[in-house]
């Protein structure tokens, strides 16, 4: 899978070279490019960003760089690419989202900064591919790099290969709608604290269905808006 990433921070993305994803991009199986913004600036200032029109507060993303590097970008690739812009103003990202993007054989994200990017960009990118305004949640980020961070993550830990033993990747939180049982490992007791006895009984029919009851208790008390009314 290849992800390309434009962002005037691109040093943000330095951390993609390690643990997990750094492993899947050495071996081949993630070819992630990161791109800088300013690259595609002509003035001496390398200027990204300029004043809203209709006034308001704060700088926008102004629509020329961001043209070039679509451009660059969408000229040596073979499909059309899906462009993920984060944004507090997307629709939510979810585990479903991250299963889906991570068949596709081309993701761009964006990283807009300021008060956004020229709205124009969206509607050219829309020409290139299909374009996905994405929000992590209801709180606002001062730009689209962590963002894009936390869905190259998600996205990518989905790809076949990246994690080694797919069977991991079913019994986590939010793969069945429902939050994950409690995990615990040797020794059976620690501090005064026990492991729950059925986990130490042997009884696999026993242990699948106290994991379940725990699944739904903590989503209830949890993330009562997960499950069904
Ligand atoms: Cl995707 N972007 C920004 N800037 N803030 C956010 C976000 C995204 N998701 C939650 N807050």
């Amino acid at each position: 899978m290849r992800i390309d990433v434009v962002s005037i921070f691109p040093a943000f993305f330095d951390v993609l070279e390690v643990s997990l994803l750094g492993k899947a991009r050495g071996a081949g199986l993630l070819d992630i490019r990161v791109h800088d913004l300013r690259e595609h600036t002509h003035d001496r200032h390398r200027t990204v960003d300029d004043t809203p029109y209709g006034g308001g507060a704060g700088m926008v993303m102004k629509p020329e760089p961001w043209g070039e590097a679509l451009d660059a970008i969408t000229a040596d690739a073979g499909e059309r690419p899906v462009f993920v812009f984060p944004s507090p103003a997307g629709e939510r990202f979810t585990q479903a989202q991250a299963r889906e993007m991570a068949q596709l054989p081309h993701l761009v994200f964006g990283c807009g900064r300021y008060e956004g990017i020229d709205e124009r960009v969206f509607s050219y990118a829309a020409t290139l591919g299909d374009v996905r305004l994405v929000s992590l949640g209801d709180y606002v980020l001062n730009g689209g790099e962590v963002a894009a961070m936390a869905m190259i993550e998600a996205i990518g830990r989905l790809v076949p290969g990246v994690v080694g033993n797919p069977a991991s990747l079913v019994e986590e939180s939010h793969e069945d709608g429902l939050l994950e049982y409690p995990s615990y490992t040797k020794p059976s007791s620690w501090r005064g604290y026990d492991v729950p006895p059925v986990l130490l009984s042997g009884n696999h029919g026993a242990i699948a269905g106290w994991r379940r009851e725990q699944q739904i208790e903590r989503t209830r008390e949890r993330r009562p808006d997960l499950l069904p009314d």
